[in-house]
């Protein structure tokens, strides 16, 4: 009905018990990727833009990205539900280096991942680089994804980046992350920069080949 409140009101007032709905409501005409590109993430710019002006504080900033965290629970078992079989193209480390707790972009990178049939081991959030290189060798991949959303985090990602290269292991490195930008990871000797998660498909299925 008209007076039914859109994602972007939801995820910004933080309205947890509202957004499963209308997750559920948007995913009846709109495929997942897209209500993520259209409506989720332009939702969380803007509380990350207010929130940088100070018109709201980070309690509200958690509110929002919990609500997201939910809208992505039911996306999630949505895609899974319509997912391809499973067929093993290739594992893929994936981590958001140290320093930095923002893991909502690298999980998307990952439900996709898994969709289009790669093996992910995540590491989670605020991962030393000791622990993304032993898990490189550990798994042997040929692919490592790294996200990093800060100004102050991306540091962090630049030096593991070099300690891969420096230990001379065999592995692409694939970074991410709202920071970012192809110039920087180039910069910063990235084999490969992702914009977004379809990007990130694209690259792991060139590795993969
Ligand atoms: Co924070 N935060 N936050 N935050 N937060 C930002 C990043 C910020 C830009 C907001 C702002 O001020 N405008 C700012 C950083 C400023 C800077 O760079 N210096 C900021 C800050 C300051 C902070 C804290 C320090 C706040 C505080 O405590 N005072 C703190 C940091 C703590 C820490 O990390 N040590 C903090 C905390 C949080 C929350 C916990 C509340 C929450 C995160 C919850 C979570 O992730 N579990 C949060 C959120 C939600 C944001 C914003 C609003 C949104 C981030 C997000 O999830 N975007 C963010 C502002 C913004 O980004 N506009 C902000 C949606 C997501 C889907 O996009 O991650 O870019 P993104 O991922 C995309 C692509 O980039 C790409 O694919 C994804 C899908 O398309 N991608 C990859 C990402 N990773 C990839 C990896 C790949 C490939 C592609 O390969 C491996």
């Amino acid at each position: 009905s008209l007076d039914e409140k859109d994602i972007k009101t939801i995820i910004f007032d933080g309205l947890k018990g509202e957004v499963v709905k209308s997750t559920e409501k948007l995913l009846e005409t709109l495929e997942p990727l897209d209500i993520i590109d259209c409506h989720i993430i332009p939702a969380l710019d803007e509380v990350g833009e207010k929130y940088e002006r100070g018109d709201i504080f980070l309690p509200q900033l958690i509110q929002s990205a919990e609500t997201v965290k939910k809208s992505f629970e039911v996306i999630k078992s949505h895609m899974k539900s319509k997912g391809e079989e499973k067929i093993d193209r290739g594992k893929i480390v994936l981590a958001t280096v140290k320093g930095d707790i923002h893991d909502i972009g690298k999980n998307i990178v990952k439900i996709l991942l898994e969709n289009y049939g790669f093996e992910v081991i995540d590491l989670g959030k605020d991962v030393l680089t000791e622990t993304i290189i032993d898990a490189i060798l550990k798994h042997d991949v040929k692919l490592v994804g790294l996200s990093a959303l800060m100004t102050t985090t991306v540091v962090n990602m630049e030096k593991t980046i070099k300690a891969i290269k420096d230990k001379g292991i065999d592995c692409e490195i694939m970074v991410g992350g709202a920071v970012l930008n192809k110039n920087y990871a180039n910069m910063i000797n990235a084999d490969y920069y992702a914009k977004d998660a379809r990007e990130a498909v694209k690259i792991a299925e060139k590795v993969y080949l």
